[in-house]
């Protein structure tokens, strides 16, 4: 593709007149096209952070670990381990649940992992790049309380960090009892880094 080989140019050496024209070149193609050059340019220190989706014989359910503090641009990878799970954001888009990920970031919902990957080992994958709190739940266990919560950067005063039902009067469903508990505190995730379910 020829996109792919401007990039390719633009993440090269520039050695002469003549190639440092084409790399600025490739550079408002891609931004002209919408393309991810950015992601080309990420920082050498973004990580990849999992998070395993668990059954235990006894029928309880968790994500593990439940809370992670990781930075901008880090990628979240969850893998699946044993059960019928979904990683999916607390957000009107996702069937009107409560908003519980910053203002400005993309909703997720990667819908019940098993239906499409239905191997042990199978992922679902995010990057992160809004800084903020991100409140997520599996679909067919969030009444049992298979919540998560992913701190990126700085926590800031985001709907996250409010009460649960901060927004009486945008109708969206409220977040269960068995739920609310389950959340580790955003104080514990950054002093921690890492909260696994006891
Ligand atoms: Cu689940």
């Amino acid at each position: 593709m020829r996109k792919a080989v401007q990039l390719d140019r633009w993440s090269g050496p520039v050695r002469t007149k003549k190639a440092f024209g084409r790399t600025v070149k490739a550079f408002l193609v891609a931004c002209l096209a919408g393309t991810a050059i950015f992601n080309q340019v990420a920082p050498a220190t973004a990580a990849t952070i999992e998070v395993k989706l668990m059954q235990t014989p006894a029928g309880n359910t968790y994500f593990d670990p439940a809370g992670v503090h990781i930075a901008p641009g880090d990628t979240v990878r969850w893998v699946q381990i044993e059960g019928f799970h979904s990683i999916t954001a607390y957000h009107p888009s996702n069937d009107n649940h409560e908003l519980r990920i910053p203002v400005s970031a993309q909703p997720w919902d990667s819908d019940i992992l098993l239906a499409h990957f239905p191997k042990r080992g199978a992922t679902f994958e995010h990057i992160f790049t809004v800084p903020g709190v991100y409140d997520y739940f599996c679909k067919p266990h969030e009444m049992a309380g298979m919540v998560g919560r992913i701190v990126v950067g700085d926590p800031g005063d985001g709907p996250a960090t409010k009460p649960f039902g901060h927004a009486p009067s945008a109708r969206w469903k409220l977040v269960p009892e068995a739920a609310r508990k389950a959340f580790p505190s955003v104080a514990e995730i950054m002093q921690k880094g890492t909260v696994r379910v006891p």
